[in-house]
């Protein structure tokens, strides 16, 4: 299997071509000068967003390295720093996960299932996307696949009844995580959304401290309306982590900054292809290495033999 900086860089090659175009005078570690008009303007094409865009040239321009390096580090000041994830004390720890359709929450959960059975932890999953049979039996596979248990109901059931179900019977069971898989819906439905709100209220009533974690998967190729996406479940149910996928099929991967930047909020992994170790722990200096133009190889040592 190749390495994980290989896999993500193979991820994120469109949005790399793209800034290689876009921010020539950058291509050159040592180029001094670079043009940062044309920088920023790249940077912006990539969706980290203008005003964001402007803030880490104002910030490299300052810096005395060479400008790849100076960029470089402007992008990774942006990042929020990965604080460890909320563990509790006693398990179950209690994930909901959220999102628009379609970004990936489900394939996100039995990728995140596989990794905590591989750690040895007793993982539960709760099917509380309740609209489609299809949607349940996707996630059974999954969690079939993942060699977690699932607590499912009927079609049509209370979404709110099964993650409670859910909650309950991680506790009773022993379990040491449980994972609750949400139904897509667009952040403007006021409907699903209240939906929403009211699972993560009957979340937190099963266990104390419950959700322990709640994050939210966004489709990197989703352009600015990502940021209005995040805005509204955070409001709604207080997202306090991002898993950004699909930055394979996107030249747009500074959403992955905005977002980070924008609310504060530490990005758990990135999904850059379909298969299963193609969800990557998020890495904010590897991230930005692979986001932008490759430096040369330092040159060997005139000293060096083989
Ligand atoms: N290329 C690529 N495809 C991905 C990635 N992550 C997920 N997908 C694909 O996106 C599609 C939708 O994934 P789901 O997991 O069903 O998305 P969901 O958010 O659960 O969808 P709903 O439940 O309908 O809202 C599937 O075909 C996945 O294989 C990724 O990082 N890269
Ligand atoms: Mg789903």
């Amino acid at each position: 299997m190749s390495s994980f900086f290989s896999r993500l860089s193979k991820g994120l090659s469109r949005s790399r071509t793209q800034l290689s175009q876009l921010v020539p005078g950058a291509s050159k570690a040592e180029a001094l000068d670079v043009d940062w008009q044309d920088v920023e303007d790249g940077l912006i094409l990539a969706d980290c967003g203008a005003e964001l865009a402007m803030e880490m040239v104002a910030r490299a321009k300052k810096d005395r390295r060479a400008p790849l390096q100076a960029l470089k580090q402007a992008m990774c000041d942006m990042l929020v720093d990965a604080t460890p994830v909320n563990w509790p004390a006693a398990a179950p720890f209690v994930l909901l996960v959220v999102g628009v359709n379609g970004t990936g929450k489900t394939t996100t959960i039995g990728k995140l299932a596989t990794m905590f059975r591989q750690d040895g932890k007793k993982v539960l999953i709760g099917a509380a996307d309740t609209f489609r049979a299809a949607a349940v039996e996707q996630l059974a596979l999954w969690a079939e696949r993942a060699g977690a248990d699932l607590v499912r109901q009927h079609e049509g059931a209370d979404p709110a009844a099964v993650a409670f179900d859910t909650v309950q019977r991680g506790v009773a069971r022993g379990y040491d995580v449980v994972i609750i898989d949400t139904a897509g819906r667009v952040q403007t439905d006021r409907g699903l959304m209240d939906e929403l709100a009211k699972a993560h209220r009957v979340v937190a009533k099963s266990l104390d401290g419950a959700p322990h974690e709640v994050w939210q998967v966004v489709d990197g190729g989703t352009g600015q309306n990502a940021v209005a996406q995040v805005e509204k479940f955070r409001e709604v149910c207080g997202t306090s982590g991002l898993i950004v996928t699909k930055l394979d099929g996107t030249a747009k991967g500074g959403i992955v900054l905005q977002l980070s930047h924008r609310f504060s909020l530490p990005v758990r992994y990135v999904g850059v292809g379909e298969r299963l170790e193609d969800m990557l722990p998020f890495d904010a200096e590897a991230f930005v290495r692979g986001l932008l133009p490759q430096e040369k190889e330092p040159a060997l040592p005139l000293t060096h033999k083989i």
